[in-house]
Formats: C-alpha cells, structure tokens, sequence
C-alpha cells in the first residue's frame, strides 16, 4: 500500500470493568458473580460494576439504593482507590514499555501512537501484544480498538466490549459511521443533539453531508471540525504528559491581604487545589512551597519537606500555615502560592490504618468525587477574598 508512509496507527485501550476487575483478581471466589463497586467517596453511587451485574441494568453513577433493588444478590464493596491507582500504574508501565507517545485519558484508558513500528511487527501485532499483556501479566481485561485517529480509535475500543479487539481502517471509517447516532461523537451532548434533531439530522452519515451554515448554528466555530470528525477525520496528535516536577497553584488578588486570616483562608483553598491535583494525577510529594508576592512585587518563598509522602489537601494546609505564621503580611499580599515538589508515584499503599489517615482520606475523597464528577470549581475551600486566575 502506497500511502503506508503518512499512514497512522492509534491505539486506544480501556480496561473492562476496571475497578469491579480488579476486585475480583483480589477476591477470585467473586469471579462469574455480579460485583457492585461504588459508595463513600462516590456518596452512595455505584462506580462501576462487573458485566454480571450490568445484566440487572446496573451501571456507573446509579444510586446504590437503586443498585440494591435490581441486583439484591450482587456483592457490594467500597471503593479502594489506591489499589486502582497501583494497577492503572502498572497498565500505564506496559504501555510506555510499547510507545514513547502514551497519553493518558483517565485511571484506565490511554491512547498510544503505533505509528511506524512495522519493523516491530506492524500497529496489529503490537496492539494484540499489549491486550495480551495486561492479560498474562496483570490478569485484567482490556479492550482495544486501533485506528488510523483518536476519534476511531477510542470508538472502536468501545464497539465489543468486554475483551474487545477492533480495528478501523481509514478506508471503512465513513461507512461505519453512517450508521451510528450523532452522539457517539465526543462532544456532542444532549443539547447539540436536539438542536441537531430540529434539523432532521440524528445519524453521523447525515452530519457528514449536512450544510456548513447549518452545522454553524449548532456548533458555531467548531462546525468544520465537527464535519471532520463525522467523515472520519481527525488529526489531533498523541500527547504524551511530560512528568511533571512541581503541582502547584497561585492567586493573585484585586485588593491586597493584609490580615493573617484573609491569608491563611486563601492558603487553605490553594491546598484543597494543589492536593485536588495531585491526587488526580495519582502523585504524592515531599515538599511544600509557599509563595508570597508583596504589593512592591517582593516576592518570598519558603519550603518545609515533610516527614511522609503528601497528597492530602490537611497535610498540604498544615506545612503552608506553619510557614505563613513566619511571614509578616502586613505590607500587602497581591499573591499567593502553594505547590508541592519532590513528586513521585506512591507505589505502595499509604500509611493506612491510622485514625486520622482514614478520616483525611474519606473526606478527601468525598471531596474528590466531586470535583470529578462537576469540576474543580464545585468546592473551594476557605473563604478567599476576592481572587483572580
Ligand atoms: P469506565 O472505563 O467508564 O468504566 P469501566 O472500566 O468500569 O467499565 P467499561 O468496561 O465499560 O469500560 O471507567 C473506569 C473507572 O472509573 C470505573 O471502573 C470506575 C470509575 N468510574 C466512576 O467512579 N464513576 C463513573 O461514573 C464512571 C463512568 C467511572
Ligand atoms: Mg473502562
């Protein structure tokens, strides 16, 4: 084939049933019975559940009462994050093990760029290869779709689920999307649907085809990209994320603090969104940095490494406020910073088992769900003053 030069080859894996598997691999007597994973820091949802339960109509985000009511027999267990975390780790291992271009899309899915790697067998072979390995050697199930972009790639990974293995060729991409309704293209909400629907347009073959002009009242200045996509076209680029050094977050403010408790409320919610952050990224540090920005544009840093890895937004906040004490704020703060440094990956479980652990992590972790599920914007901390950024 001649055009096999430009030709790209990207992979999109997300595991099956990703936390109910990996309870299972740890209980195997629960394999073949419905496993209901959801509950404290998802405040009585369920996450996830395995395919058994899915069969009672079980799915992520249903309340557990309702859960209980279709699938009275299922098995129902709590949420162990830091579990998911250190399996995720070790997918992720397997696939920077495959590709230097891995991007990371959630604590379970990836897209890795196959292309030119004929000398190693060609994107199929290699693609086979990684479902294989997170089989064999995780024992966890993954599906997988390859296709010549993101868009297909993640589509197909999603056509056979569980265990699936599908590969669109660009060639086939536009017929077999013709088919298909418009919102399975990402982006497309329920909004954009029935906008779309006024129009008499409900299946992605007749968005290829609609009228510019009408697709620019649905979707303004991404009508062109949206047209691509239902063609089959999309050429964004596999990113992979570059390690970061420092997690960090600063405010700048319209009035300057000059009162301690203005400074120390600011701190608290810059902690709840550092340590948002990191824990978002499965990372834990050393070391906190305390940035303060005078109203002459002085500017002092301090640093305090701890005596455990930090990730919670409590141990952020404790080491922040001990160095703010030390801090004259009374010539005008117009900045402030936190950021955590000396960053790694929490291999191991945390110290659990401590009282105060226990209780830092659920309430984190509520906090977490739902900065999940409704943005970063949904909790702040503290009572900052009036802020910017
Ligand atoms: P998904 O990949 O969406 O779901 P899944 O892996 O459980 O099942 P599937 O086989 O359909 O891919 O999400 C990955 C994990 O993220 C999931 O195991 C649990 C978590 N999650 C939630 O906590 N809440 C949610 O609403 C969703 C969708 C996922
Ligand atoms: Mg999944």
């Amino acid at each position: 084939m001649a055009a096999s030069f430009h030709q790209r080859w990207i992979m999109h894996v997300d595991m099956d049933a990703f936390y109910a598997s990996v309870e299972i691999l740890d209980n195997p007597e629960l394999k073949g019975l419905p496993v209901i994973v959801g509950g404290h820091s998802a405040r009585g949802v369920v996450s996830t559940c395995s395919y058994e339960a899915r069969r009672f109509g079980v799915h992520s985000a249903m309340p557990l009462f309702e859960a209980r009511r279709l699938c009275p027999h299922a098995v129902y267990l709590p949420v162990r994050m830091h579990r998911y975390a250190e399996m995720s780790e070790k997918i992720m291992a397997i696939f920077r093990e495959t590709s230097p271009l891995v991007e990371q899309l959630s604590i379970d899915e990836a897209f890795l760029d196959l292309t030119g790697m004929e000398r190693m067998g060609g994107a199929e072979a290699i693609a086979h290869q990684v479902q294989d390995r997170i089989q064999t050697e995780l024992k966890l199930s993954a599906s997988v779709g390859l296709a010549p972009n993101k868009f297909l790639a993640k589509l197909a990974s999603d056509m056979r689920k569980p265990h699936g293995f599908v590969r669109i060729t660009p060639e086939e991409a536009e017929e077999l999307l013709a088919p298909m309704p418009v919102g399975k293209i990402f982006g497309i909400g329920r909004s954009a649907e029935e906008k779309l629907k006024q129009f008499g347009i409900e299946r992605i073959g007749q968005l290829a085809s609609a009228d510019i002009a009408i697709l620019r009242r649905v979707f303004g200045i991404n009508a062109e990209q949206v047209k691509l996509l239902a063609r089959g076209l999309d050429d964004r680029p596999v990113v992979s994320g570059e390690e970061a050094k420092s997690v960090g977050k600063e405010n700048t403010f319209d009035t300057d603090l000059t009162d301690f408790q203005s400074c120390r409320h600011e701190v608290l919610d810059l902690s709840g969104q550092v340590g948002w952050r990191l824990r978002r990224e499965h990372l834990a540090g050393h070391t906190v940095t305390l940035k303060v920005k005078f109203s002459d544009f002085r500017t002092v840093t301090r640093s305090t490494t701890g005596d455990r890895p930090i990730s919670w937004d409590e141990d952020i906040f404790t080491l922040a406020e001990q160095m703010l004490r030390k801090i004259n704020v009374k010539p005008g703060v117009r900045l402030l910073g936190v950021s955590v440094s000396s960053l790694f990956r929490p291999e191991d479980e945390p110290v659990l088992g401590f009282e105060e652990d226990v209780r830092m992590q659920n309430r984190n972790r509520a906090v977490d769900a739902l900065k999940s599920r409704f943005g970063e914007g949904i909790i702040k901390r503290g009572v900052a003053g009036k802020t910017k950024n």
